[in-house]
């Protein structure tokens, strides 16, 4: 029996699972999660990030995620699983984040000490003590000026699948190189928080892949290689410090003596790593182009794959590399649960109540529309958060909790548009996926059977899919990915299925509501119908 490891490493937590492969069948044996506060309290983060008084600063300290892994990695050498067959170790991490070492990281990654911990044999290679992370929303000047360099953000996103972002780790590494040119200079090789912990797996320094790659408004999407123009723009000599990209499925290596020694493991091979989005796709079963995912969780976010690598003009979605060696889309929406929550919480619902409401008002809410900003929004994007009501009467509960789900749901449809797939299945996750009246709303809206999926760390369970990938593309026996997450992602019973009228109506409803979404954010007035606003 095969044994394949994936590891998540997400902004609070690391997780593993151990997929066990017997001929053709495929099964998780092993799941587990840590909490980085709870289990390395003396790193001093409060969810995984250290505390800041500058709120658009989020940094993390990367000998935590490297500790985590070896607290990981004792836990599954503990765990009573046969690890002789463990084969493959492949992972995930949160994208966008930077990790910056100097010379001296190269020899120590190769000679670490099995007696010790690795996060503080590791203190003296960091050129910088601390990784920004994606929550990090400081480098708006970068941005401006890594944009303007390469010939505006149409320029930008049409080259790298995504325009100038703050959380993007090119921008990260120019305000880094203004501000600290010393470091900088000091610092030999910039990881993503995907490569970094894969070169500490194999004991030296790894690849990245495409996937993480296009989060860093650096890689030439067409060829999956850095764009000079982009990098150059960035910081000096920055081409020699990053790593190299290698296709998905390649070898960083096999699992360094260290590891082996530490914890009585054996030489698997290590998959080079990839971003938790891309990881994501995977774990949720988007191996054609035609299926998307909707995770509805704090934050709302819709993504699928795709053949070729089409842009987002409107500027807010991405393309990045996908785990297949194609492309993937992905929309990210900030009012998600939170939106929903503030609607319950207006109306002293709970989740029942919620779900009754919806039950009880009519699809299309008689043309009732809420533009539900509760929060900053990402898409489409809106700075100065507030909710606005077309037609709707402040205290009418359930046309407001009609009216947060409908907006998601033809926003989502909206703002996804750019894809240019034609969607005939949704895989429904996350917290809110388990209320089917929310997932009917999305079935009707988007004309596409929705399946809710129970996978709950699809990250994690993506990268020991593609542990299993590489390990057979290395033996020369390369497996269909749809044979891959064929007995592993399956959908719960009870498919809701779209009906024709309902999708219908929200296909008008869909220009009322862009014309309410132009109006609020100052672009053109809405139609007189729904002049009637409060
Ligand atoms: C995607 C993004 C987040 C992080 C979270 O662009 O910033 O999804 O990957 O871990």
């Amino acid at each position: 029996m095969n044994l394949y490891l994936g590891l998540d490493s997400s902004t609070q937590s690391l997780s593993a699972i151990v997929l066990a492969v017997d001929g053709d069948r495929a099964h998780v044996v092993f799941e587990s999660s840590l909490q980085f506060d709870d289990a390395l309290p003396r790193y001093g983060t409060r969810h995984g990030v250290l505390p800041s008084d500058d709120l658009s600063v989020a940094v993390s300290p990367p000998l935590m995620w490297a500790d985590a892994l070896d607290v990981m990695l004792g836990r599954i050498a503990a765990s009573g699983l046969d690890l002789r067959g463990l084969t493959a170790i492949a992972g995930s991490a949160q994208q966008h984040g930077s990790v910056y070492l100097n010379a001296g990281a190269r020899s120590v990654l190769a000679r670490m000490d099995p007696a010790r911990a690795p996060g503080e044999q590791l203190t003296g290679c960091l050129s910088r003590p601390v990784a920004p992370i994606w929550m990090d929303s400081s480098t708006s000047v970068e941005c401006d000026e890594l944009a303007a360099a390469v010939g505006g953000d149409d320029a930008l996103a049409a080259r790298t699948g995504s325009r100038a972002f703050e959380r993007f780790t090119g921008p990260q590494i120019r305000k880094f190189f203004k501000r600290e040119p010393d470091a900088y200079a000091a610092t030999d090789r910039i990881h993503l928080v995907s490569s970094f912990l894969a070169s500490l797996l194999a004991g030296r320094h790894a690849s990245t892949d495409p996937g993480d790659g296009s989060g860093t408004n650096l890689m030439d999407l067409s060829t999956a290689t850095w764009w000079p123009e982009a990098v150059d723009a960035t910081a000096p000599s920055l081409g020699s410090k990053l790593p190299p990209i290698a296709r998905p499925w390649s070898l960083a290596g096999t699992l360094s003596p260290y590891w082996q020694v530490r914890h009585g493991l054996r030489a698997a091979n290590v998959v080079v790593w990839s971003g938790d989005n891309p990881c994501s796709l995977i774990g949720t079963g988007l191996v054609r182009e035609g299926l998307a995912a909707i995770s509805l969780g704090t934050s709302d976010t819709i993504f699928g794959l795709m053949r070729e690598p089409r842009i987002d003009r409107t500027g807010t979605g991405h393309v990045f590399g996908a785990p297949t060696g194609a492309f993937m889309g992905l929309t990210c929406f900030s009012n998600g649960s939170l939106a929903r929550e503030r609607v319950r919480d207006m109306f002293a619902l709970d989740w029942i109540g919620f779900s009754r409401a919806l039950a009880a008002s009519p699809p299309g809410n008689d043309g009732r529309i809420l533009l539900p900003w509760f929060v900053p929004e990402i898409t489409p994007a809106v700075a100065a958060p507030g909710i606005h009501r077309f037609r709707l009467a402040d205290d009418d509960a359930a046309a407001h909790v009609r009216g947060v789900v409908e907006a998601q749901m033809l926003s989502m449809a909206l703002h996804s548009q750019w894809m240019h797939v034609e969607l005939d299945t949704l895989h429904a996750t996350g917290g809110a996926s388990v209320n089917r009246e929310i997932l009917q709303v999305m079935a009707d809206v988007f004309g596409a059977e929705v399946r809710q999926l129970a996978v709950k760390n699809s990250a994690c369970l993506g990268a020991a899919l593609r542990a299993r990938h590489a390990h057979a593309a290395a033996e020369g026996r390369p497996l269909e990915w749809e044979a891959i997450v064929r007995d592993v992602v399956v959908p719960l019973p009870g498919t809701l299925r779209p009906d024709r009228h309902r999708h219908a109506m929200y296909r008008d409803l869909m220009r009322a509501y862009a014309a309410c979404e132009a109006e609020a954010l100052g672009r053109a007035a809405a139609p007189s119908e729904l002049r009637i606003k409060n």
